[in-house]
């Protein structure tokens, strides 16, 4: 299979009554792979932004080719201290369309497709006290779309119809998300990755 190339975006509108958001994404493009990590800092504000500010730095300098588990617990190591965080990380192998997750705490992460997948993730805080991590892969088919939400929007909400909006770029579909979705009183943050 040849390379595919993947439209993505991050987009995150801060909680109404604050300067500095306690949600941020990060995206990076590893060789054939795309590492993807969405943090929500507990709360908001600006505890929850030196939280998920320390997120990004260590994913910044981690080694992101390690395992997600490893990253994870890096994270978890790292964020002690802080006003911890929930987080959601995925790697995809554009080449082979694997996708590989590791999540802890409530960030969601579906799977819009002919066959749509939510992931469950593992109870915890990272940085205070997370359960045994396990990794979870699976193939995505050309024509996939990848949605992390952090719970600035409703989790039990079905975006079929946004995200299958013909014409839509990743980021239209993620600024669709965060602006008839999100709520005012959190930071709303979403990833969106067209495989
Ligand atoms: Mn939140």
């Amino acid at each position: 299979m040849t390379s595919r190339s993947t439209d993505h975006a991050f987009v995150v509108r801060v909680h109404s009554d604050e300067e500095v958001s306690g949600d941020t994404g990060v995206i990076k493009q590893l060789g054939d792979e795309l590492f993807i990590a969405l943090v929500d800092g507990l709360g908001h504000g600006s505890e929850a932004h030196i939280a998920a500010a320390g997120a990004a730095k260590y994913l910044d300098g981690a080694r992101l080719k390690n395992s997600l588990i490893d990253i994870m617990q890096g994270l978890h190591k790292h964020l002690k201290g802080t006003r911890c965080a929930v987080v959601a990380l995925c790697r995809l192998n554009q080449r082979t369309g694997m996708l590989n997750y590791v999540g802890v705490g409530n960030i969601s992460v579906k799977i819009y497709a002919p066959k749509p997948i939510r992931f469950v993730p593992r109870e915890g805080i990272v940085g205070y006290i997370i359960s045994t991590l396990r990794e979870e892969t699976l193939v995505l088919s050309e024509g996939a779309i990848l949605v992390l939400h952090s719970d600035g929007l409703p989790a039990h909400l079905d975006f079929s119809e946004v995200v299958s909006r013909q014409g839509s770029s990743a980021r239209d579909i993620a600024e669709t998300l965060v602006s008839e979705f999100g709520k005012k009183d959190d930071d709303a943050s979403c990833i969106v990755v067209k495989v």
